[in-house]
């Protein structure tokens, strides 16, 4: 039996300096996994809720509660089961938790937790992560969608558009798809400097975003791809993430960049015109996520035309993801680990977006580490897509390098025209 020994969790460090949890699963054979939990800045508010310490050190975001739950409490709960039971074993710990949105252990613990147990388990089998979540079923490497300049609250809110991305349409292999995204990424830097706005990069990697609009952010992400020696829209495409819940509410929305507000239709106006001028493949929370008249009314005049992803929206929830597939509300999920809690939530929200014929990418967030579980999980589940941060900053590359080394064993690259619409 590969039964659960000996949980070990420590407070580590995230890419923005902040404290996060990491959890070591230890098997009675001697095999053993880790997760470190990352964290986000513009959250659902239905998701997952973190447990930090509160109090005067490190701005109150210490973990050391949520490290203490993981040996007092989730330990001995764990202890002496089967490893390969993931699903029993995320029971068991939301069970413990015993609230509807993980706040009493928190939902760092959890899937730090959730995380390492799968790390153990593949460990136990002597399988890369992706193959052991593969089993018999045939996969293929995701179609990145990689930041090249990053705003919203990943950037003091310098722009109201949170990722601007490009996805390599025309590339046939990961490597390669890297490596044109790395010329665009080079290229968009260059221009940047010329105009005497290279400022540093945002949360996630990206260009820090020296603009005077929203549009001129879009023009200059066009302008790069050209100048990489790409075609806009063949080679390269665009991939927005509007992260819509920062600055709207209620039916409002205020772009601050240019001074203006919008009622939900005026915003899906200006949407429309940008997939109308720029060459957008895939839209994420285009409104709210409290904005649902506005996501089904938007999905309803583009969903033919791009890809439009629930991301606080569904916040990785298979009953949300049932429920807007009903509406109409979108045509994708994003999936994140710790929105859900679990690995046995998140691979529930993906099943119920392949049961609606939604479109999946598994997505890191803004806080992250050396993990590089999203990688193995968009793989090994043959989600399609993955999404990342940028092109800089090694968090960010540490997951693009794994994709690299499960490429080398021969999986075929997912192909944008099989997975985006329009
Ligand atoms: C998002 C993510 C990643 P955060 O909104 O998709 O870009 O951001 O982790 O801050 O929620
Ligand atoms: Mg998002």
């Amino acid at each position: 039996m590969s039964t659960i020994e000996k949980l070990t969790a420590r407070q580590v460090w995230d890419s923005r300096g902040w404290p996060t949890v990491e959890v070591d699963v230890h098997l009675n054979s001697g095999a053993y996994g880790r997760g470190i939990a990352p964290a986000g800045a513009s959250r659902g508010m239905h998701e997952a809720v973190e447990l930090r310490d509160g109090g005067a050190a490190i701005c109150g975001k210490g973990v050391l509660k949520a490290v203490a739950g993981v040996m007092q409490e989730i330990a001995p709960a764990l202890k002496g089961k089967s490893v390969f039971d993931q699903a029993l074993i995320d029971k068991t710990m939301i069970e413990l938790d015993g609230t509807p949105n993980r706040s009493r252990l928190g939902g760092n613990a959890l899937v730090a937790t959730s995380m390492a147990v799968l790390h153990a388990a593949a460990a136990e089998t002597r399988l890369p992560l992706w193959k052991y979540l593969a089993g018999e079923n045939a996969v293929r490497l995701p179609l990145p969608q990689i930041q090249i300049f990053g705003g919203g609250a990943h950037a003091s809110r310098r722009i109201d558009i949170q990722d601007l991305m490009v996805i390599a349409t025309g590339a046939k292999s990961f490597a390669q798809a890297l490596m044109m995204t790395g010329e665009v990424y080079h290229a968009a830097g260059k221009i940047m400097e010329e105009r005497g706005h290279l400022q540093g990069v945002a949360d996630e990697g990206g260009w820090w975003p020296v603009f005077d609009n929203n549009e001129q952010a879009l023009d200059t992400l066009v302008r790069a791809i050209e100048r990489a020696g790409y075609t806009p829209g063949q080679d390269v495409a665009i991939a927005l993430d509007i992260a819509a819940s920062e600055f709207g509410k209620d039916g409002r929305y205020k772009l601050a960049l240019e001074s203006v507000e919008y009622d939900s239709h005026g915003l899906c106006e200006l949407l429309l015109r940008w997939i109308d001028r720029y060459p957008i493949v895939s839209i994420e929370d285009p409104l709210a996520e409290d904005d649902a008249a506005g996501m089904i009314a938007f999905t309803k005049a583009a969903g033919h035309l791009v890809q439009i992803v629930g991301d606080d929206y569904l916040v990785t929830n298979a009953k949300r993801v049932a429920t807007a597939a009903e509406q109409k509300a979108c045509n994708a999920v994003l999936l994140k680990p710790n929105q859900a809690g679990t690995i046995t939530e998140t691979q529930e929200a993906l099943k119920a977006a392949q049961a609606a014929g939604f479109g999946a990418i598994v997505s890191a967030r803004s806080g992250e580490t050396e993990d590089v579980t999203i990688v193995h999980l968009a793989t090994g589940w043959n989600a399609g897509q993955l999404k990342v941060g940028s092109f800089c900053r090694s968090e960010r590359m540490a997951k693009w390098n794994e994709a690299i080394r499960i490429e080398e064993q021969a999986l075929p690259f997912t192909v944008a025209s099989s997975v985006l619409r329009g």
